[in-house]
């Protein structure tokens, strides 16, 4: 299958993470992309080819307009008001303040647009998130002119990023992008299915009162686990969504047998569902040594999952999420694939 890429993610690096009491490194780092574009040629997935550009106007279908208006505007303004280190937010409106009234300085804006402090900016930042929108956008094009199937190596991911909020290393939401592009395009149904070790928060929250969109989740339970506020079995949709939105939280330790027993399911589920498309949000720090994860998934684990999705029979879109084990994250993800292709 053909892979969409730009380099312009790499600007997006040196960023810092608040983990544990520290202000970090990031975790989210250049590197990964490096290192998965590298085994895409190693082990000749197919060609590696550039995004076009595109206007903002497919983001502002699944975001509100002024949170996708801001984002390029961080940096300059912090910069503006002399802020040493990553853009980041330290105050957020939870509940009993007001989250209705955006405020005028740029850091109090960061935390009305985020619900974490995991979504950092520098200066390259804004342009690696445009360039991710356009890499999901060019490689959903691919799959609707008939690809079989299309790798987005979108980089910074997207699937904890809401209607109007970023967090956990995500700004524009890529497959949700992708997923209302399909919609506009004239697809009458389009699955996604999230098998990042997170849950897909974002996602869950753009398409929670929508029967049009199924939303299959994979990950974590959040009692324990990141992003905690969100992923639980019992969220099943909403009004027209009921019955539309599916969790299947587990527990740490998970390894194979369990994970693909919800995989499974979870497949079932989209079989029935029909969709024309399928967007997987491909994740991969489900991986036994991934640095911030839980799970206990091998190498040798992620072409199977690959072949289950394809066993489908389904025109396929591969969104790359996360993924932190950056020495094993092209094995892995590139495992997906081709065993996807296989
Ligand atoms: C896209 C994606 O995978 N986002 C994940 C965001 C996770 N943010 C929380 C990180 C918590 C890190 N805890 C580190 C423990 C290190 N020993
Ligand atoms: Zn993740």
């Amino acid at each position: 299958m053909k892979t969409i890429f730009s380099p312009l993610h790499a600007g997006h690096g040196g960023q810092m993470e608040l983990v544990s009491g520290q202000i970090v490194p990031g975790f989210e780092k250049p590197s990964r992309a490096e290192f998965i574009k590298a085994r895409v040629e190693s082990e000749k997935l197919g060609p590696i080819l550039a995004p076009k550009e595109h206007s903002l106007d497919a983001a502002k279908r699944v975001h509100a307009s002024d949170y996708i208006d801001f984002l390029p505007t961080v940096w300059p303004e912090w910069q503006n008001a002399g802020f040493p280190g990553s853009a980041m937010a330290f105050t957020w409106p939870t509940r009993g303040l007001r989250g209705d009234v955006p405020p005028k300085r740029i850091d109090a804006l960061l935390g009305y647009y985020s619900f974490d402090a995991g979504a950092t900016f520098v200066k390259g930042t804004w342009d690696a998130i445009k360039s991710s929108y356009d890499v999901g956008l060019t490689a959903a094009e691919l799959v609707k002119a008939g690809e079989r199937a299309a790798f987005a190596l979108c980089r910074p991911p997207g699937h904890h990023a809401g209607a109007a909020f970023m967090g956990g290393y995500c700004f524009i939401n890529n497959a949700a992008v992708v997923a209302q592009w399909y919609r506009d395009q004239g697809a009458a149904r389009v699955a996604i299915l999230d098998v990042d070790y997170h849950h897909g928060n974002g996602t869950q929250e753009i398409f929670y009162e929508r029967d049009d969109v199924l939303m299959i989740n994979l990950h974590g339970d959040p009692m324990t686990e990141y992003p905690f506020f969100l992923g639980h079995a019992d969220e099943r949709g909403a009004g027209k969504g009921e019955g539309f939105n599916h969790n299947y939280p587990m527990q740490p330790g998970t390894a194979w047998d369990k994970w693909s027993a919800a995989l499974e399911d979870a497949c079932a589920k989209v079989a029935a569902y029909a969709p024309d498309v399928v967007v997987v949000s491909l994740g991969v720090d489900t991986f036994e040594k991934d640095p911030i994860s839980q799970f206990k998934l091998k190498s040798s684990d992620y072409p199977r999952m690959g072949e289950r999705i394809a066993k489908l029979g389904l025109p396929t879109l591969f969104v790359m999420e996360g993924g932190y084990a950056v020495e094993e994250i092209g094995i892995n993800a590139v495992g997906v694939l081709t065993g996807f292709d296989n």
